[in-house]
């Protein structure tokens, strides 16, 4: 027989009460983000790509991703070995994808110049310009993460970015990124990828390199020392750079009801889980028997021992917790509370309940909506916010690749309108320049008195 030791532990949620205020505060704190602790690291290595440019580049790449380039980025139209081992089934999962992504973020794609007369002779104005460069940070690692570049492309594309820049590790294997990135990148038009990841890839792209283009705007997921020196060009005017938002680790809250299906309230818990060992999984239970409760239990259990990323599920799950509420009501305060980055409701007549999500990224309503499909093919974004920045930040869409211009046209009557406010607002702030630029053409026009 094994030694205890051996044993491994039950894969289990631990069940905490709602009215159990320290638990539930515990079960929904989120871990610290070691961001400024390591911005030490990810300061020299944005320096040297800074002022060195592609060499630095080709250099931390030899070094942190095992890689000897020749040219660090790859430039469209891309080359046909790249896009060798992509299949035909391949081919078609993402152009479908990519077709319901573009759908649903062409139909938000604001054109239309807004034009308000605030007063007669005072027209204001607002009209959309794209951002003209970005660049699309996509994370390589063990993971190829197509969706992450349809994700960002699709809507880069709809909104007309005049360059659309990717950057992406290169594999260790034969140095090339995956064909189904660049099979993406080609259908959004992308001009260049980068073969670079990390800290490294955000500078080159922030800066600009002899071989890289500096963008507007940085976008993408990625690891702790990407998210750093996403922070640090953002704050550097050298740079003129800003990114899309916070990054910290996925995360999936799920309210349950009684009528839920153990297995599928399961398996949305575990392809969160299988994120990392830092994702953030949580159910909310609504009124649940102790028999729902044990069956949910033993679903995960039973599912997770077959899954590939067994390990990382176990240890997800080993921090994950069941929070037992007793009204709808209750479960929702909960959730608005947490701000998830994706909030599945496997719960009666969901779509009723949707009215009362004040925080989330984005929510999966009724019990054949799992979270997978908006991750990657029914057209909203999974570049979502996480880490509680719900509350006042919306995931990527069309107007993250947007800015928004005003103007204004004051007529002579208009002048007339406000003339004398804007004059007497500028006499309190003491800004005689700012009241004159408005008296002279006043007086020109004969709107005051002689002597005013
Ligand atoms: N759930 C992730 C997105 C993703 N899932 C990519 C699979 N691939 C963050 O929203
Ligand atoms: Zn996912």
């Amino acid at each position: 027989s094994k030694k205890p030791e051996e044993i491994p532990e039950a894969i289990r949620l631990s069940v905490v009460e709602a009215n159990d205020s320290v638990a539930v505060e515990s079960a929904l704190s989120r871990p610290i983000q070691k961001t400024s602790e390591i911005m030490h690291l990810v300061n020299p290595i944005v320096e040297r790509v800074r002022n060195e440019g592609d060499k630095a580049l080709i250099e931390f790449t030899s070094k942190f991703d095992g890689v000897d380039l020749e040219a660090p980025v790859l430039e469209a139209p891309f080359p046909p070995e790249y896009f060798e081992g992509l299949t035909e089934e391949m081919k078609e999962a993402l152009d479908l994808s990519m077709e319901n992504v573009r759908k649903f973020h062409a139909a938000q794609l604001q054109k239309e110049v807004l034009e308000v007369e605030t007063q007669p002779g005072v027209i204001c104005s607002r009209f959309p310009r794209p951002i003209e460069k970005v660049g699309l940070y996509i994370p390589g690692g063990t993971a190829v993460l197509p969706s992450t570049a349809l994700m960002l492309g699709v809507p880069a594309s709809v909104a007309e970015c005049r360059e659309i820049v990717f950057a992406s590790p290169p594999r260790k294997s034969d140095g090339k990124v995956s064909p189904e990135v660049v099979y993406v990148a080609e259908k959004v038009g992308a001009s260049k990828i980068v073969l670079a990841g990390g800290a490294q890839a955000v500078a080159a792209m922030a800066y600009g390199t002899e071989s890289v283009p500096k963008v507007d705007k940085i976008l993408g997921p990625g690891n702790q020392f990407v998210t750093a020196a996403k922070m640090y060009v953002q704050n550097d005017t050298q740079a003129l750079c800003s990114i899309d938002m916070p990054a910290g680790p996925s995360e999936v809250l799920v309210i349950a009801d009684e009528k839920a299906d153990a297995d599928f309230v399961a398996s949305d818990l575990l392809s969160q889980a299988e994120h990392g060992i830092d994702s953030q999984v949580i159910l909310v239970g609504v009124s649940l028997s102790e028999k729902k409760i044990q069956e949910i239990q033993e679903a995960v259990e039973k599912q997770a021992l077959q899954l590939p990323r067994l390990e990382i599920v176990r240890k997800c799950i080993a921090h994950s917790s069941i929070i037992l509420c007793n009204s709808y009501e209750d479960a929702f305060d909960m959730s608005n509370k947490y701000a998830p980055e994706h909030l599945i409701l496997q719960i009666e007549n969901a779509s009723d309940y949707v009215k009362l999500v004040d925080n989330a990224g984005s929510v999966f309503v009724g019990a054949f909506t799992p979270e997978s499909c908006g991750d990657y093919s029914s057209g909203t974004n999974h570049t979502l916010p996480t880490y509680g920045y719900a509350r006042q930040y919306s995931g990527v869409n069309t107007s993250t690749f947007q800015k928004f211009i005003t103007a204004q046209n004051v007529t002579p009557q208009g002048l007339e309108n406000i003339g004398r406010a804007v004059m007497s607002v500028a006499k309190v702030e003491g800004l005689d320049a700012h009241r004159n630029a408005v008296k002279i053409r006043m007086q020109k026009l004969g709107l005051l008195p002689e002597g005013f």
